[in-house]
């Protein structure tokens, strides 16, 4: 379809095959469901017949890319930073810390002056999710019909802007999506979230969550969710309008980040520090239900970014390295000061 850009080499006597590899945050649902609807909509809108693989990434201290998995005929990374590997030929991101240099922002700013690179990279941090971004694009730059895709979008934005409609749903998560949710981001199964990836585009959520290589993962993670639940209850103290709690002493592969506020509806700020097999992380996020007047809401992003973290506006994270655990209480300590401080509400 795109014949100036080499696509033909790729299709003629169907020899060859188009390999695509598309990087997404893992770990994540708007990140899985972004790589699922990057696949629709470049099999459907840019060239057929291509092969996907999928290779997820993660915000960890030290270099974020290996530039040697940037094996593709094509590389795409969605719902994650930019990277200025000239590998790199497509992106879409919506996170406020998309660059993590100036160079690398210029780099972008380059690319968007040239009419290849400038019509496949994308950023836009007003979109509550990258699905949601990456959907806009497709229509309205591809010609993508997003009508198909509607449930994954409606639920990208809820789960990635945070937007339940109390706590308790947020927490008790009852909707097929909550659950693709807690499953995404728990598995330990390299394999897993790209055998999901596809599926997430093919099928109804609740189809998606009764196949038996998902279903299967489910029970052990609710008990776990319950476990997690009565860990917080149990660590967290609430005061002047910031919940904290340290569970470093006992390590989650990661818990739901409704928890502190489903304990204390009226929080604005919870600061979570908690470790896990590969960092030790300062989670900072703000209540999505609190009545807080949003211009005196602090932006969390800019408070994670003095500690080399990052995220958006209303919910961030910083990670240090597993065995810097006194470095990582030092800014938790820091921040939760800074933000008892500012209470809102007070
Ligand atoms: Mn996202």
């Amino acid at each position: 379809m795109l014949n100036s850009s080499g696509y033909s080499n790729f299709q003629h006597n169907g020899v060859q095959v188009l390999r695509v590899r598309v990087f997404y945050h893992d770990k994540c649902f708007d990140g899985a469901c972004s790589a699922s609807l990057f696949t629709r909509v470049h099999r459907e809108r840019i060239v057929a017949g291509a092969s996907y693989e999928y290779h997820g990434l993660v915000h960890r201290a030290g270099a974020l890319f290996d530039e040697s998995e940037f094996t593709g005929d094509e590389n795409a990374i969605v719902d994650f930073k930019y990277s200025a590997s000239p590998k790199i030929t497509w992106w879409f991101d919506h996170h406020l810390s998309a660059f993590l240099t100036p160079q690398d922002q210029q780099s972008f700013l380059d690319c968007k002056q040239d009419p290849v690179c400038g019509g496949r990279k994308f950023f836009d941090p007003t979109y509550t999710s990258c699905t949601g971004f990456l959907a806009h694009i497709a229509a309205t730059q591809f010609g993508f019909d997003t009508a198909p895709v509607a449930e994954l979008i409606h639920w990208a934005d809820i789960v990635d802007g945070a937007q339940y409609e109390s706590p308790e749903a947020a927490v008790e998560m009852a909707a097929p999506a909550m659950k693709l949710t807690l499953i995404i981001e728990a598995t330990q199964d390299p394999a897993f979230i790209p055998r999901l990836i596809p599926l997430l585009t093919e099928l109804p959520l609740a189809e998606v969550l009764s196949q038996p290589f998902v279903a299967d993962l489910l029970p052990p993670l609710l008990k776990r969710h319950e476990h997690a639940l009565e860990l917080i209850r149990s660590r967290a103290e609430e005061r002047d309008g910031t919940i904290f709690f340290d569970i470093t002493d006992r390590p989650l592969e990661g818990f739901n980040k409704f928890i502190p506020y489903y304990l204390y509806p009226k929080a604005t700020y919870s600061i979570g520090l908690s470790k896990s097999s590969f960092r030790t992380k300062v989670a900072v996020g703000s209540n999505p239900w609190a009545k807080a007047d949003p211009p005196k809401m602090v932006n969390l992003a800019a408070v994670c970014e003095r500690y080399g973290g990052g995220g958006h506006a209303r919910v961030g994270a910083i990670s240090f390295p597993p065995d810097q655990g006194d470095r990582a209480r030092a800014a938790a300590a820091e921040i939760v000061a800074e933000l008892r401080a500012k209470n809102p509400l007070g």
